[in-house]
């Protein structure tokens, strides 16, 4: 047993296992020591932000342990990500990159080019824990036009030994944007996926099962076609605001009533035309999404209150809440952790929303309206 309280160099998720010496044979047919990972959750969020996309990606990993005392797990992280953390059953972990002379390789390669390997140790390693890893990164832009990637590093069990019957990857990726297009693919192979497009965004759902007993192998590649608005299209510099140059790109636009590049042929037409002008003079940043009102309240609650726990960058999960029989109006009810925000707004174009921003546990309450023009009256 001496071999089970050597540090034992484990990389699950998405590492490999180094040091894994004789195999103390226990039970069968579970090797031990070992460790099982039967699921792993990953949720991704899309936005915009300027003329880029970013990701925000957090993957849940629960584990049970079976002999180890303690672990350097690895886990591959795109090379510009930013804000990376790691927690343990919710406490922060402390972690590193993986340099060159190391146990492993610092890089792990992928269809986008290589990603850092990033570690971390756990000591005393519990029978039952899990692990939360969350970064941000922009996302690659492939040739010319709005294509980008978005590739999760799912095959990391080609470098794995560890015990399941079979590894279920549950994995919810919401774009907030307008796609033309969007191909999924697990290595090179295409794959299935649910695509549910609602009030500007799209959620893809996709459960992805290993072979029996077998981790996952190859990495999930999403490549998508964004499809601009007409503000967007606009808004050369993407700052969300027009200025008197794009203004007068507009213009033109309007007067030779020529399709919009990017937008996917649409044309400005005199209301369109109006509203630009409207957040042309306001100057404030243009909401004309769901997403960007629930966005625009969360910015100025926290500019009123600087220390209220709410992020812009929390992950939501987006349902629609408009009572039945209800016509003309819809209401989205974005939730994450104790938090609710409830966007309502009529169907017309460029529409202002009535947006509500409740917290579960500690009863906090806000209502407001977020105008176009990113006004808001409370
Ligand atoms: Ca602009």
């Amino acid at each position: 047993m001496r071999a089970l309280k050597r540090a034992a160099y484990l990389a699950l998720l998405l590492g490999l296992l180094a040091g894994w010496g004789e195999l103390p044979a226990i039970g069968n047919p579970i090797p031990v020591p070992t460790l099982i990972m039967p699921e792993e959750f990953i949720d991704a969020r899309i936005f915009a932000e300027g003329r880029e996309l970013w990701a925000i990606v957090e993957g849940v990993y629960p584990f049970s342990n079976i002999g180890f005392a303690s672990a350097r797990m690895y886990y591959p992280v795109p090379q510009d990500a930013e804000g990376i953390e790691v927690r343990l059953d919710g406490s922060a972990l402390p972690w590193d990159y993986v340099t060159c002379g190391c146990e492993i390789s610092p890089y792990y390669s992928t269809a986008v080019g290589d990603y850092r390997m990033i570690a971390w140790e756990i000591a005393p390693l519990p029978e039952r824990f899990k692990i939360k890893v969350r970064y941000k990164h922009p996302l690659p832009r492939l040739q010319a036009g709005e294509r980008y990637a978005f590739l999760y590093a799912l095959g990391t069990g080609r470098f794995l030994r560890y015990y399941a019957k079979e590894t279920t990857a549950y994995i919810k990726v919401r774009l907030e944007l307008e796609l033309a297009a969007l191909e999924a693919s697990v290595g090179t192979r295409p794959v299935d996926c649910q695509l549910d497009q609602e009030a500007g965004e799209t959620v893809l759902t996709l459960v992805q099962k290993s072979e029996p007993f077998r981790p996952l192998t190859e990495d999930l590649l999403i490549v998508f076609a964004r499809l601009l608005s007409i503000p967007e299209a606009i808004d050369a510099d993407g700052d969300r605001r027009i200025s008197d140059g794009e203004m007068l790109q507009a213009v033109r636009y309007w007067i030779d009533e020529t399709e919009v590049p990017g937008t996917g042929g649409q044309r400005i037409n005199d209301l369109t035309l109006r509203k630009l002008a409207e957040f042309w003079v306001l100057g404030g940043r243009f909401v004309i999404t769901p997403y960007q009102a629930r966005d625009r309240a969360i910015e100025y609650l926290l500019e009123k209150e600087p220390g209220l726990d709410l992020s812009l960058e929390a992950i939501w999960d987006a349902t629609r809440a408009t009572p039945a029989g209800l016509l003309g109006y819809e209401t989205i009810r974005y939730t994450s952790g104790d938090w609710q925000i409830e966007v309502g707004y009529p169907v017309v174009p460029y529409p202002d929303y009535a947006v509500s921003v409740s917290n579960s546990s500690t009863g906090f309450a806000w209502r407001g309206t977020v105008r176009a023009a990113g006004l808001i009256i409370e």
